[in-house]
């Protein structure tokens, strides 16, 4: 007996040692997250429903597609100017030759809203400067080039029409901006330069939310200068202002950093902002990787290439690989954006076009399975994904095992299955009962048939007798 207590008792300080350990930090912070747990208004349930984004890379560099004098430069296209074989001045000049006159904005409107994209990121500036809007802040911008008509209003007039909602994608670097510093400034000098840039930033971001009173968010990018960082509290004052101004606004995690230069997660390791960014050209593992936050996760489709590049190298992503990608996102939450860098001329280039018309495709069939549906406590298997909504589970099956059987581990008092049929044709298929494991899930096969032919990932539809429980654990857990 006695021996028991002492057990029970180092027992007990073991496990308030373990408490004490991972307890939350708490270091008082004015700029930090305002907020603990993903927003719960309209606006970003609207957005968390999307499952699918288009991304668009597009500027002057796009003239260039990655080469320049027959030298072909192997970095990311829209990065060619910080490339040491690229003058400057011949890059600055670019703009006075940009005049795309392919660019229709509803056709690719038309062909996003066809590949099933629920929203667009476009670039309205990136490291470079050059603006896609006529900005008055600037003389960088496409109202001094010859094509001159507003790019950024055709686009957000083009995919609003279309359904698709607007968010903007902004690079806080601006090359061309003389203002601009990259380094903490230290001469006065310096000071008096990053001034004018600060304003120069807040006069155009207030300017876009101003102009196209339509978007829904702003995509930031190039933050992570120490410059940039160093102004925690103006920037955290900055992103007031703009949600102010444009309720509902949604700004992603790249935007701000806290007072301790801590960027996407603060010194407490709370979110700031809206949605996690720094998934970008990758997924997460697990639920654990993701801390409960909202995500997405932006993708090129080959290994680096967000602009235009003429030649592109090594792997080209498929069709099969982005759907899986863009399934295993929405199985854990997150919004999946598909990236495309049109040419010079206005052009979206051929393989782009493919895959937009492939993935559309699939998702004429299979859409119900992604948008509005998330993540699913039942077991993960190695077919593929469960993503969920009410009394519907989905199975999206990318790897179709040889004996036909999908293997289904459902957790003890999970939800009971009682109809299995595919998303394509409606036929229904058998699910057998498998008895149970030792954690005392709920196994179950469900069967497809061996006349089932295809070359597509599929998906099948479970019905369950009860609604699927929505995951609020991970969210919890944060408090
Ligand atoms: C940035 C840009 O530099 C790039 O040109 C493109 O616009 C992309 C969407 O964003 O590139 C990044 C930014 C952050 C990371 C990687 C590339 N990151 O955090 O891993």
């Amino acid at each position: 007996m006695k021996n028991n207590f002492y057990t029970l008792f180092l027992l007990s300080l073991l496990v308030f040692g373990v408490q004490a350990q991972t307890r939350r930090t708490s270091v008082p912070l004015q700029h930090g997250a305002h907020r603990i747990g993903n927003r719960t208004d309209v606006d970003m349930e609207r957005w968390r429903q999307h499952g699918l984004g288009q991304f668009i890379h597009w500027g002057v560099y796009a003239i260039l597609g990655g080469f320049w004098e027959d030298k072909c430069y192997p970095g990311a296209a829209e990065w060619i100017r910080s490339w040491k074989e690229m003058p400057k001045d011949a890059y600055d000049n670019l703009y006075k030759q940009f005049n795309p006159i392919s660019f229709d904005a509803k056709a690719w409107a038309r062909q996003a809203k066809q590949m099933g994209a629920n929203y667009v990121i476009f670039t309205t500036k990136h490291h470079d400067g050059f603006c896609l809007w006529p900005s008055r802040y600037t003389d960088y911008t496409i109202a001094h080039t010859p094509y001159r008509k507003d790019v950024v209003k055709q686009i957000v007039d083009a995919y609003t029409a279309e359904g698709i909602d607007v968010h903007l994608y902004f690079s806080i670097i601006d090359w061309n901006h003389k203002g601009y510093r990259s380094a903490v400034p230290e001469t006065r000098q310096d000071s008096i330069a990053y001034e004018s840039f600060k304003a120069f930033t807040r006069n155009q971001l207030v300017e876009l939310l101003t102009a196209y009173p339509e978007i829904k968010g702003l995509w930031f990018d190039g933050s992570w200068d120490k410059a940039w960082i160093n102004e925690a509290a103006w920037v955290d004052a900055l992103g007031l202002e703009l949600r102010n101004l444009h309720p509902g606004l949604i700004i992603g995690s790249r935007f701000r950093a806290d007072e301790y230069g801590k960027r996407h997660y603060d010194s407490n390791g709370d979110l700031i902002d809206d949605y996690d960014q720094t998934w970008e050209r990758d997924l997460p593992d697990s639920m654990e990787d993701l801390h409960g936050s909202d995500w997405d996760c932006v993708m090129t489709v080959p290994e680096n290439q967000w602009g235009y590049h003429s030649e592109w190298k090594g792997y080209v992503k498929t069709s099969y690989d982005l759907l899986e990608m863009m399934v295993k996102a929405v199985s854990m939450n997150g919004n999946f954006v598909l990236n495309f860098g049109p040419d010079g001329k206005g052009n979206i280039r051929s393989e782009e076009a493919k895959l937009a018309k492939e993935i559309g495709d699939w998702m004429k069939i299979n859409s119900e399975a992604i948008y509005g549906t998330s993540h699913s406590n039942v077991r993960k298997q190695d077919w593929g994904y469960f993503t969920q909504k009410g009394n519907k589970l989905y199975m999206c099956v990318f790897n179709r095992p040889i004996n036909n059987l999908l293997k289904i581990e459902i957790p003890k008092g999970g939800v009971k299955p009682v109809k299995a049929y595919f998303l394509e044709d409606n036929k229904e298929t058998e699910i057998q009962n498998a008895g149970k494991n030792k954690r005392n899930s709920s196994l179950y096969h469900v069967v497809i048939p061996a006349s089932y032919k295809t070359d597509h990932p599929f998906v099948i539809l479970l019905e369950t007798k009860e609604n699927v429980k929505e995951e609020g654990e991970y969210q919890q857990a944060k408090i």
